[in-house]
């Protein structure tokens, strides 16, 4: 479609989903505060002021037409925005040099491109009451009442933990009836806090523990996550190749780190495991279908929402918690270590794995997590240059992986491991798969003694209700949940920004990295294999149902 932009014959794209992206996607930026692709149109901040055929409105809510004739930035509209800001500014806590947001918040970011020096409208204190009561911290005197937060929460993850109260100068968000966070149905998926653009919402910071743990001389392991090597690079100005791993590896020896491990390696494992625990399923008929359990926020949202189903997910740790479990109780003592001097530091892309590790089912076994921010402010705040230091690998036994094991840090991942492992043992045929909406995939496959697996990948939560609705018609034996959408590439612990659009680029950059690597399944993983062979004796044994297998209670 042909319209004018700014004096210019432009085209655009027909489809646009309004003005606002249709600009963006011919290289115009407009500047929004509420905007969220993901979510309805909510039109509150009116930042993304444009003129359109001679009329100030809004480039978020009207769609494109042929012809028409669009102004973004005449004096009208910088005056315009620069009062909006203004007006934000005069009731926001300012206090940036110790906000969590310090370097990455968008209205920050507009206020020094508008350069803003001094707010003529008088100062409104809003009570400064922050909630600390969980992992996600909410300090309302930060809030510019965007709702961005409110809407991801209640249309993606379909929670509704927080929402608007009171009118006017009193408006704030907040959970019902003023609860704290911690006695919601919150699940910590930080999504909230991935698309927040100030510091109302942010995580809880765990970096000093870790120094702490090394000024103790404590025998500090690391281990990181899949995803986290897709997205650290957005941060430090880096390549965001396999050789970014390496080089943290050899950073976070450098800083004192004693060994440090790959998650994916126990990605792995738990792949195995679970692959196993799913054919006996299939065999014996029952608690079917088997749901993932690697993801801590779905694992939340289904011990609140659908306790009835929490046989049917899977009984294997999450890699991380079982890796951690590995560490504690194998590796520490073929090493004649106390497990109480090993501190044991995992690096996620998630909020909800602070959690995770946190749980007493898991007591002991990760001593922190941390997530991709906090590891890029450690490397940043260290004055080391990563692109200078040379990659080295991650630290034997536990670092070697396969592409399946890395493939876990994006939706499908560990769907697609387990796959792997029965096409190994007990081979598959006809895998077809088709997307039934964005973020529901379904696969069918059938097993050499033709018996049929209907496998489902979804994420986001909200979806998942849709697929709890149609378990039976899809006949479904098999479901892999992510909470958050692409999966753990966009996990609340991500760089900012964390949209759609980077998503998909991360998914990029990890499937170039899952390429790279020459093991193809799990059960090539000759490092797992041996941990079989000297301490679990086989998958589903006692040994490994002991270190490896939890059950969650309503
Ligand atoms: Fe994930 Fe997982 S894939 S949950 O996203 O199963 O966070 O990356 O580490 O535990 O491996 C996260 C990523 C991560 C676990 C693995
Ligand atoms: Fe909602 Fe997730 Fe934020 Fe909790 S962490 S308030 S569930 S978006």
């Amino acid at each position: 479609m042909k319209i004018i932009v700014n004096g210019k014959e432009t085209i655009i794209n027909d489809n646009a989903k309004n003005l606002l992206e249709a600009l963006k996607e011919v290289g115009i930026e407009i500047p929004n505060l509420c905007y969220l692709s993901e979510t309805s149109i909510y039109g509150a901040c009116r930042m993304c002021l444009v003129e359109v055929d001679n009329q100030i409105t809004t480039s978020c809510s009207i769609k494109p037409y042929e012809g028409m004739n669009v102004k973004t930035h005449t004096p009208e509209i910088y005056e315009m925005r620069r009062g909006i800001l203004e007006l934000l500014l005069a009731s926001h806590n300012r206090d940036c040099t110790t906000c969590e947001r310090n370097g990455n918040c968008k209205l920050q970011k507009y206020a020094e491109e508008f350069g803003i020096r001094k707010v003529r409208f008088d100062k409104i204190d809003k009570p400064n009451i922050i909630d600390y009561s969980s992992i996600i911290i909410r300090d309302n005197s930060k809030c510019i009442l965007c709702g961005d937060c409110v809407r991801v929460c209640d249309e993606i993850q379909s929670i509704g933990a927080i929402d608007f109260a009171f009118r006017g100068f009193e408006a704030q968000v907040m959970p019902a009836f003023g609860e704290e966070l911690a006695n919601t149905a919150c699940v910590l998926c930080g999504q909230c806090v991935a698309h927040c653009p100030t510091g109302a919402l942010t995580f809880r910071n765990d970096i000093q523990k870790v120094y702490k743990a090394m000024e103790e001389e404590k025998f500090v392991i690391g281990m990181i996550a899949p995803a986290v090597r897709a997205s650290i690079q957005e941060e430090l100005g880096l390549d965001g190749d396999v050789v970014t791993a390496g080089r943290i590896v050899n950073f976070l020896k450098m800083i004192g780190f004693k060994k440090v491990f790959d998650v994916s390696f126990a990605a792995d494992l738990v792949a195995y495991e679970e692959a196993h625990e799913f054919k006996e399923r299939l065999e014996r008929g029952e608690k079917l279908p088997q749901f993932t359990s690697c993801c801590p926020g779905w694992v939340k949202f289904a011990e609140h929402n659908y306790p009835e189903l929490l046989d049917n997910l899977s009984s294997v740790k999450s890699p991380q918690q079982a890796l951690g479990s590995v560490i504690k109780r194998i590796y520490a003592k073929e090493m004649g270590i106390d497990p109480k001097d090993i501190f044991l530091v995992s690096i996620m892309p998630c909020t909800a794995k602070k959690f995770e590790a946190e749980r007493e089912e898991f007591a002991g076994e990760v001593d922190v997590v941390i997530t991709t921010k906090e590891l890029s402010q450690i490397i940043r705040s260290s004055g080391f240059d990563l692109k200078s230091i040379p990659p080295i690998p991650f630290d034997r036994p536990y670092g070697l992986s396969s592409q399946a094991g890395l493939s876990f840090g994006k939706t499908g991942g560990v769907f697609s491991s387990v796959l792997k492992v029965l096409n190994d043992e007990i081979g598959l045929e006809n895998v077809e798969t088709k997307e039934v909406e964005k973020g529901i995939r379904i696969t069918n496959a059938t097993t050499k003694d033709g018996k049929t697996i209907n496998g489902v990948v979804v994420f986001g939560l909200g979806n998942v209700r849709k697929v709890m609705e149609k378990l039976n018609d899809w006949n479904v034996d098999i479901v892999e949940v992510m909470a958050c959408d692409y999966g753990c590439i966009g996990g609340g612990g991500q760089p900012y920004p964390n949209d759609t659009e980077i998503r998909i680029k991360r998914a990029k950059i990890l499937n170039e990295v899952v390429g790279i690597d020459v093991l193809i399944s799990p059960t090539e993983n000759y490092h797992m294999l041996s941990l079989y062979e000297n301490h679990l004796k086989a998958p589903l044994s006692h040994e490994s149902h002991k270190l490896l297998h939890t059950t969650y209670k309503n």
